[in-house]
C-alpha cells in the first residue's frame, strides 16, 4: 500500500507519476469503503481525487493555502494530510468532520460545510499574505455549483480588481447535487467542447467521426465553440482574471505540468478543470444525483435504498398537489431539488418551478419579485440555508407583508453533517421579523393544512419541519387548521410539556400515562396561542425545543408570560449556547437534555417526578 507510506503531503514529492496513479486508486478504495459505512459525500470526493493529488504534490500545505468550498470534495485531501488512521470515523460522532474544518487539521485552510465561501476567503488571506509580507501560495478549489452563489461572484468581481496573486481551480464536473443551472454553467459546457475539439485535432482526427453527434449534440455545440474561440469571449478575463483550461481533471500528469506553470504566474488566475462525479466507481458515475451523499451501502453491491418517506418527501407531495388546485403557486428552490423532496413537483409543474442555483438570496428576492406580481411563492430551504437570506427575508418580504410561504426543511439537529448544517438558529432569527408568522406541523396531515392555509392567510409564513421520516398522510386530504391555536395532545393535572414539532414525540414519551403531566402541541411559534399560554399558566411549564434555547420557542414564551404579567413555575429547555458537531441526531438531543430522559430530569427538577421507567 502506497497510502501506508503517505503520512503527511510532503510524502507526495517523493512519488513517481506510477505510484501516485496507484493512490489515486487506493484512496478511491478507501473513499468507497468508508462512506459505505457511515454515508458521505461519496461522488464529490471520488471526482477530486487527482486534483487534490497534484495540488498537494505541487503546493507546499499547510504554508500555501489550500482552501475547499463547500470542504465536502476533500476526503482525498484528508487522507493524505495525516488523517488516513482516522478516516473511518468520518461523520462519526467524536471522529473527523465530513467537511475541512480549521481546528481539525493545520491543512484545513477553512472551516466550511455551506457553499461559495472560498473565493473571499482566499482573497482575505492574499491580503493578509502581502501585508505581512509573506510569500505562500493560496489556492482556492471551487466546484462549478458553487460558483453560481453570489458570494463567489461577488468575490470574484474583487479579485479581478485588487490583482493579488492567487490561483482558482474551478472543478468542473457540470453538476451540482442535480444538473447545475446558470449562464455561466451553460458557458462552461461550451468551453468543454473547445477542449475536446482541441484534444481530436491533436489526434489528427475530426471529432465529428470520433464522437457520436446524436449522443452528444455535438455539431450544435462545437459550432457555439467555434464562435466563443473566434470571439475571444471570456468573462473571467473581463473580470481581470487569467483563464486556462479546460484541462482534464483526471490527467495527472497533465495537471501536475500545468500548476507548476501556474504557480510562477503573478496575479489571479483561474484554471478550468474539468472532472467526472463519481470518478472510478461505476454506479457513482451512472447517478451522480443518488451518489452525491448517500447514506451506508454495500460496496460490494452498492444499491439505492429507500430511506422511507420523509418530511421533505411529506411537503414535496403536498405543494405538487396544491399547485394542481392553485394555479398562481411557484416553487423556488436554491439548488436543493432531491433533499427538499421536489423530483415530483419538478415533473409535474415544470413551469412553475425554478432552482435558482445555490443562492438562497435569489431564492428569496425571486419569491418577493413573483409575489409583487400576484403569484404564491414557496420557497423550499433548509433551515440551515435560511441563514444566507436573512436580509432577503426581511427587506424583500416582510417590509411589505408578501405572501411568500417559506417551507424550511431540517430544522433542528441533522446529524452527520454537522456544526455547519444543523438547522438550530431559524426561530430566533425569524421571530424577530414582523408580519412573519412561524408554525410547526406535528405530521404530516398537519404539514398539509398548514401549507394550503399558509397561501390564503397572506403576508409572510414560516413552516419548519426536521430532517426525519413521517408517516404519510392521505392524497388529497386537506383538513382546516384552527390558525394560530395551539392543540393539547394531553391532559395533566400538574404540569403541561410544551412541544412541537419533533421533541413532542419526546414530551409524550416522557408524559407515558402519567395523569400529572399534560403535553401541548405548540404548533404555532409566531404569534403564540396567548389564550391557552394563559390558561396553562395555572400549571407548571415546561418548554422544549430542538433549536437553540436562546432567543426560540421558550423564551418567546417567558416574553409572553411577562408581557401578561403571569409567573407560573417554567423551565426552557433547548439546545445550550455552544455548537454541537456531527453525531447521530438522538444521541446530539441526549447530550442536550432535550430528549425524553432530558424533559423527565427537567420535570422532576420541578417536583413533578414521574414514577414510571420506560427501557
Ligand atoms: N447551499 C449552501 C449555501 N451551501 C450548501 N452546501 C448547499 C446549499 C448544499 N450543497 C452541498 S454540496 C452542493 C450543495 C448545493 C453542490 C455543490 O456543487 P459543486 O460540487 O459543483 O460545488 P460537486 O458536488 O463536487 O459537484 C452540501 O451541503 C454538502
Ligand atoms: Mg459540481
Amino acid at each position: 500500500m502506497i497510502l501506508e507510506r503517505v503520512n503527511g503531503p510532503e510524502d507526495l514529492k517523493a512519488l513517481g507519476l506510477e505510484e501516485l496513479q496507484l493512490l489515486a486508486e487506493e484512496i478511491r478504495s478507501e473513499i468507497i469503503r468508508v462512506t459505505a459505512q457511515n454515508g458521505g459525500h461519496l461522488a464529490s470526493s471520488l471526482g477530486a481525487v487527482e486534483l487534490v493529488l497534484a495540488l498537494h504534490r505541487v503546493f507546499d500545505s499547510p504554508k500555501d493555502r489550500i482552501l475547499f468550498d463547500v470542504g465536502h470534495q476533500a476526503y482525498a485531501h484528508k487522507l493524505v494530510t495525516g488523517r488516513k488512521d482516522r478516516f473511518h470515523t468520518l461523520r462519526q460522532e467524536g471522529g473527523i468532520s465530513g467537511f475541512t474544518k480549521v481546528s481539525e487539521s493545520p491543512h484545513d485552510a477553512i472551516t466550511a460545510g455551506h457553499a461559495s465561501t472560498s473565493l473571499a476567503n482566499a482573497l482575505g488571506m492574499a491580503l493578509a499574505r502581502d501585508l505581512m509580507g509573506e510569500d505562500h501560495h493560496v489556492v482556492a478549489v471551487i466546484g462549478d455549483g458553487a460558483l453560481t452563489g453570489g458570494m463567489a461572484l461577488a468575490a470574484l468581481n474583487k479579485i479581478g480588481e485588487l490583482q493579488k496573486r492567487m490561483l482558482i481551480v474551478l472543478n468542473d464536473n457540470e453538476m451540482s447535487i442535480s444538473e447545475n443551472v446558470g449562464a455561466l454553467n451553460k458557458y462552461f459546457k461550451e468551453l468543454q467542447i473547445r477542449k475536446w475539439v482541441q484534444d481530436a485535432e491533436k489526434l489528427g482526427k475530426n471529432i465529428l467521426e470520433r464522437i457520436s453527434p446524436q449522443l452528444f449534440g455535438l455539431v450544435d455545440r462545437a459550432k457555439e465553440a467555434a464562435k466563443l474561440i473566434l470571439h475571444q469571449e471570456n468573462p473571467f478575463y473581463a473580470w481581470g482574471i487569467r483563464y486556462i483550461g479546460p484541462v482534464d481533471g483526471h490527467d495527472l500528469k497533465g495537471l501536475i505540468h500545468i500548476l507548476e506553470h501556474l504557480k510562477a504566474l503573478d496575479g489571479p488566475t483561474l484554471l478550468h478543470v474539468v472532472t467526472k462525479k463519481g470518478k472510478g466507481y461505476k454506479v457513482a458515475e451512472a447517478d451522480p444525483i443518488y451518489w452525491h451523499g448517500p447514506p451506508g451501502f454495500d460496496p460490494k453491491k452498492p444499491e439505492k435504498v429507500s430511506k422511507g418517506y420523509s418530511w421533505s418527501q411529506a411537503f414535496g407531495d403536498a405543494v405538487t398537489e396544491l399547485a394542481h388546485m392553485e394555479p398562481r403557486l411557484f416553487v423556488l428552490t436554491p439548488a436543493m431539488r432531491e433533499g427538499s423532496g421536489l423530483v415530483r413537483y419538478s415533473l409535474e409543474h415544470p413551469e412553475r418551478y425554478l432552482d435558482v442555483g445555490i443562492c438562497e438570496d435569489v431564492a428569496v428576492t425571486t419569491a418577493a419579485g413573483l409575489a409583487l406580481k400576484g403569484m404564491k411563492p414557496v420557497v423550499a430551504i433548509y433551515s440551515t440555508f435560511l441563514q444566507r437570506a436573512y436580509d432577503q427575508v426581511i427587506h424583500d418580504v416582510a417590509i411589505e407583508n408578501l405572501p411568500v410561504v417559506f417551507a424550511i426543511d431540517r430544522a433542528g439537529i441533522v446529524g452527520a453533517d454537522g456544526a455547519t448544517h444543523h438547522g438550530v438558529f431559524d426561530i430566533a432569527y425569524l421571530r424577530t421579523v414582523p408580519n412573519l408568522q412561524i408554525a410547526a406541523p406535528k405530521d404530516a396531515l398537519e404539514l398539509r393544512a398548514m401549507l394550503k392555509k399558509a397561501l390564503e392567510v397572506g403576508g409572510p409564513v414560516a413552516i419548519r419541519y426536521p430532517r426525519d421520516n413521517v408517516e404519510r398522510a392521505p392524497e388529497g386530504a386537506w383538513p382546516e387548521i384552527a390558525w394560530g391555536r395551539w392543540e393539547v395532545l394531553k391532559e395533566g393535572t400538574e404540569a403541561y410539556i410544551l412541544a412541537f414539532g419533533k421533541t413532542l414525540r419526546y414530551a409524550l414519551e416522557a408524559a407515558g400515562d402519567d395523569p400529572r403531566v399534560g403535553v401541548v402541541n405548540a404548533r404555532f411559534l409566531k404569534p403564540l396561542d396567548r389564550e391557552m399560554l394563559r390558561a396553562l399558566s395555572r400549571y407548571k411549564l415546561l418548554t422544549v425545543e430542538d433549536h437553540q434555547r436562546m432567543g426560540g420557542f421558550g423564551s418567546a414564551v417567558l416574553e409572553a408570560l411577562n408581557e401578561m404579567g403571569l409567573k407560573p413555575e417554567i423551565q426552557v429547555l433547548g439546545l445550550p449556547d455552544r455548537f454541537f458537531e456531527h453525531g447521530a441526531i438522538p444521541s446530539l438531543h441526549r447530550q442536550a437534555g432535550i430528549d425524553a430522559e432530558g424533559i423527565r430530569k427537567a420535570l422532576a427538577a420541578m417536583g413533578v417526578a414521574l414514577v414510571h421507567e420506560r427501557a
